[in-house]
């Protein structure tokens, strides 16, 4: 395949242990490779945004795509943009219900998740994510949070996918919750944490998260290299 037909998925040059294995691109690196579509990564730094990153991406995050003439952020967005036209990820007579899940995984469930994931990550380490909240607020996420996984847990109770055979509404839902079992938040939800095994264990997911390893792996040699 020519390099002008590969999508171009745009990451940081590098970043400390503690994301690594959870930054965004690797979400689209799974589309990718559910698609079995080769992609190629070119990197952004972290700080300061580039201008042509933030032309990209108006916030400065990542991830960001190029592909076919245009360019690509939110990658909620992307998923239903570059999956266009897939018959098992993207079919057209679920797109309704897979467009309701993709805002369901990143405006309700990741919206209740982040705050509790990022209050214990300040509890744990507040050099780096500042001082943590008192511990009602921590509790007043935490009830929040379970809210949502409660509704999860019973909306996936007999049923492996979202939406009838997995889908992109599956990739995004299930990193969402894969980071919050990993953070521990997934105790009491033997079925969410069955589904997250269910998606973690597929080879495109697999692929995509040693592909983002191998990644901060190359920029630590590069940066060992340049030191
Ligand atoms: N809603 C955005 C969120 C992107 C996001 O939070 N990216 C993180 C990395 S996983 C980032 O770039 N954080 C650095 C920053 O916000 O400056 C999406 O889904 O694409």
């Amino acid at each position: 395949m020519p390099d002008a037909d590969m999508p171009i998925l745009f990451t940081y040059e590098w970043v400390p242990d503690f994301p690594r294995g959870y930054v965004r691109d690797l979400r689209i690196r799974w589309l990718f490779h559910e698609m079995g579509q080769p992609y190629r990564v070119e990197t952004v730094t972290f700080a300061p945004k580039r201008a042509d990153h933030l032309a990209m991406q108006p916030f400065g995050q990542v991830p960001a795509v190029r592909w076919r003439g245009r360019s690509w952020f939110e990658t909620g967005a992307m998923l239903l943009g570059l999956a266009s036209g897939h018959p098992t990820l993207l079919p057209e007579d679920r797109r309704a219900d897979i467009t309701e899940w993709l805002f369901a995984a990143a405006n309700s469930v990741e919206m209740s998740t982040q705050p509790w994931i990022l209050a214990n990550a300040s509890l744990a380490a507040p050099q780096i994510f500042g001082p943590a909240p008192a511990s009602e607020v921590i509790e007043r996420f935490a009830q929040r949070m379970k809210s949502k996984l409660g509704a999860m847990e019973t909306v996936l109770t007999n049923r492996d996918w979202l939406a009838g055979g997995f889908t992109i509404a599956d990739i995004l839902m299930a990193d969402v919750l894969r980071i919050t079992g990993d953070k521990g938040g997934l105790e009491g939800y033997p079925v969410l944490q069955s589904y997250v095994a269910r998606a973690t264990a597929r080879p495109a997911f697999l692929k995509a998260h040693a592909d983002q390893m191998a990644h901060w792996h190359a920029a630590d040699a590069t940066r060992a290299a340049v030191a």
